[in-house]
């Protein structure tokens, strides 16, 4: 039947059309949620319990959620912007468990202990139905820091658990991290032993949710991890580095860790100094995220905060609490996010489209004026134009305008003109395309 004929070639056109767009990546979001599906370990890999491919969770950190430089961007609001102008699939609720408003130990904020819980359970609430909303990843992150020692908390982190795992048991997208950073000399067994009770309790309710669980040293030690694994399924295991500290010597461990079949996630890293402030280095940032990439391992940015500390990922003291431009970013936000948007594929930011909108006009005294449309992302153009169709001794301008004069031309003569867009890169230029060639006799 025709119409059913024509239905399919629309669909056709559809499926080509979306094919193309798959290909050169011009969507502006990473895959979510519902391509995705629940996640599943398999091997050392993050999978999708749907496709069963390979997923790469390229995330944000909040900081502690308990502070203002933390909470207040848990909203859609924010988490959209991530999501459509930065190609972030995921979002971890960082919840310290000591310090001031801190779960376990409030460490004398001004309310009690039980308010402190409500108010932090709420919190996480927030973002956990913003990011379902969203169609986007979300880790619960069990803070564990200046306590050190998990177990200190074991019993807290059991009731904790119990409860959200309860709440959250039908969201695919929700994971569980039950241990930050272990350190002061916590070992692999002391962290085991309290994994080895916290996980069951999560499995109650949630039987093939992904956990999370931090390794020794700050949760770098995932050599160590690696020789002796825990006895559950769909567990990964902690790496957290900051580049300008964490260089090839902790890379190494993490190759150990791979070699031995270790499912790792870093649900924590910064460009900056261990501190989180100091030097920001992203040569070493590239080094691990290509390094990750390479093996399939998701990743999370801290901190999505303006606090004035290098690694914070928004600008010291921004009041935006949503929707950022790149000039709202700071030094490593706008690392960071450029990072993800290329490694995702989903825009091509090295290339710039072709001009359009090329028009030409006489104008007294020999000259032409040249006007086209602006090209997103484009620092200026470059204008070629010559006698010759085929551009032979052609003469360029660049402008770093939407128009341009041209002068001292020929009477009579008729010139060729076409013009690209283009990005400064380092000492050099990157070219766009260049637009359709437009010609013009001079008159006047
Ligand atoms: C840092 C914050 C900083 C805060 C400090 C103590 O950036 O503003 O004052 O915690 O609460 C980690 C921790 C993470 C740290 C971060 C930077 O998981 O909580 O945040 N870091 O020091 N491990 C290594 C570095």
């Amino acid at each position: 039947m025709r119409i059913g004929n024509v239905k399919i070639n629309i669909l056709k056109q559809m499926l080509v059309l979306s094919m193309i767009i798959l290909a050169f990546g011009f969507t502006s979001k990473a895959a979510g949620v519902s391509d995705y599906g629940a996640l599943k370990v398999s091997g050392r890999y993050l999978t999708s319990s749907k496709t069963g491919d390979k997923v790469i969770l390229r995330g944000v950190s909040t900081h502690g959620i308990n502070w203002d430089v933390g909470y207040p961007y848990i909203s859609k609001d924010a988490f959209s912007t991530l999501k459509d102008e930065y190609a972030v699939n995921a979002i971890r609720l960082a919840m310290y468990t000591t310090e001031y408003f801190g779960y376990c130990d409030k460490a004398g904020a001004g309310e009690s202990q039980e308010s402190v819980r409500s108010t932090l359970k709420e919190r996480i609430d927030n973002g956990v139905k913003a990011a379902t909303e969203l169609d986007m990843y979300v880790i619960i992150d069990w803070h564990v820091l200046n306590d050190q020692n998990p177990n200190k908390y074991k019993k807290e982190a059991k009731a904790f658990f119990k409860e959200i795992s309860e709440k959250y048991a039908s969201y695919d997208n929700v994971l569980y991290e039950i241990c930050n950073e272990p350190n002061g000399g916590t070992s692999w067994s002391d962290i085991s032993k309290y994994a080895n009770e916290v996980i069951p309790v999560i499995r109650k309710n949630d039987s093939d949710a992904v956990i999370i669980v931090g390794t020794p040293t700050w949760s770098q030690d995932v050599d160590i991890a690696a020789e002796s694994p825990l006895a559950f399924d769909n567990i990964m295991y902690t790496l957290h580095f900051y580049a300008a500290t964490h260089k090839d010597n902790y890379r190494d461990k993490l190759k150990k860790a791979l070699d031995k079949e270790l499912p790792v996630m870093v649900t924590e890293y910064g460009l900056s100094e261990a501190s989180g402030n100091g030097n920001i280095d992203t040569s070493e940032g590239a080094k691990w995220l290509d390094l990750l990439d390479a093996n399939s391992i998701s990743y999370f940015a801290w901190s999505l905060s303006n606090k004035d500390e290098s690694s914070a990922l928004l600008k010291a003291g921004s009041s935006k609490k949503s929707g950022w431009s790149e000039g709202d970013l700071s030094k490593a936000g706008k690392w960071v996010f450029l990072q993800y948007k290329k490694r995702a594929g989903v825009t091509n930011v090295d290339t710039l489209r072709k001009v359009i909108g090329l028009k030409l006009k006489n104008v007294k005294g020999k000259k032409i004026r040249v006007k086209w449309s602006a090209v997103s992302g484009a620092d200026g153009y470059q204008i070629v134009y010559s006698t010759n169709s085929k551009f032979k001794k052609s003469k360029k301008k660049q402008v770093t305008s939407t128009a341009v004069k041209l002068s001292k031309l020929k009477k009579k003569k008729t010139y060729y003109v076409k013009l690209r867009a283009y990005k400064n890169a380092g000492a050099g230029k990157k070219f766009g395309k260049y637009s359709a060639v437009k010609k013009i006799k001079i008159k006047k």
